[in-house]
């Protein structure tokens, strides 16, 4: 797997959901192809591709059509690159099909509860991020409510990896996601980033996406291509609060964030004249 000693940067890759013919999807496949190089080119330590839209109110997806947007994509990025591709599905064919193509991670915001998925994770051998979410896509937006969304989405997650232990799936290979956006509020959203330390002490890796999120917009008044500040501000605190994975759009500029907590943190060295 990859060194988690400084987090790292995940490059997101969106597979364009146009045309379904044959020369659409050819032309998609090399936007995309174009789009993992670029982010290759800006130091990502890994990419994430999916296939399915998760934004809130998104239309589902048919499995045809997700293989169809990502498995040559991975074929593709898998001849020009060694970079590990993680597959961003909640479905059991997708997993199959990328782990065959090459992938390195199952990124599924489902946390492996749909039928079949927990099954098709442990026989592909990945590690898995399991993210929460309160609801489903199509409606999680629509009145998030908790109790206490730290306390709900801690259990959630240890009950997740629990039941991927259980399955077969090694401790070593699971990483937790509390799925900000999926399922929250504002307020919701930042009591459970002040809390990142608490899920990260149950010694699983974390992972956060943030990156251009409506949670940005809130706060900033920003519309989506204007919320690079507020990603970065984002990056920067999450990685302060034990973040070992960042999902981001902006790679180049996140990892120059990332290298100034960096230089910051690094122990004191001694003064050279
Ligand atoms: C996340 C994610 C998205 C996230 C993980 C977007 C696929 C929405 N967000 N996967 N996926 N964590 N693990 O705005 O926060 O990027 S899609």
């Amino acid at each position: 797997m990859i060194d988690l000693d400084s987090p790292r940067v995940m490059g997101v890759i969106n597979t364009t959901p146009d045309s379904f013919s044959d020369g659409g999807r050819y032309l998609a496949t090399g936007a995309a192809l174009v789009h993992a190089r670029k982010l290759i080119d800006e130091g990502a330590d890994l990419i994430d591709i999916g296939g399915e839209s998760t934004r809130p109110g998104a239309r589902p997806v048919p499995v045809e059509e997700e293989l169809e947007r990502t498995i040559p994509v991975i074929e593709a990025v898998r001849r020009h690159s060694d970079i590990p591709v993680s597959i961003d599905t909640s479905k059991p064919e997708v997993m199959r099909a990328a782990a065959a193509a090459g992938a390195s991670l199952i990124n599924d915001v489902w946390a492996l509860r749909r039928p079949g998925a927990l099954e098709a994770a442990v026989e592909s051998g990945l590690p898995v991020c399991l993210m929460h979410m309160q609801g489903e896509p199509g409606s999680m937006q629509d009145n998030p409510s908790y109790d206490d969304v730290v306390a709900e989405v801690e259990t959630f997650l240890l009950q997740r990896a629990q039941a991927a232990m259980d399955a077969g799936i090694a401790r070593d290979k699971i990483i937790l996601d509390p799925g900000f956006g999926f399922g929250k509020t504002l307020d919701q959203n930042l009591e459970l980033f002040r809390a990142l330390p608490r899920l990260r002490s149950h010694g699983f890796p974390l992972l956060v996406g943030i990156s251009r999120k409506s949670m940005i917009g809130a706060i900033t008044g920003r519309d989506v291509d204007q919320r690079l500040a507020g990603s970065l501000a984002f990056a920067v605190l999450a990685a302060q609060r034990g973040a070992d994975v960042i999902r981001v759009h902006d790679v180049a500029e996140t990892r120059d964030a990332l290298a100034i907590v960096r230089a910051v943190e690094e122990t004191a060295q001694p003064l050279q004249e």
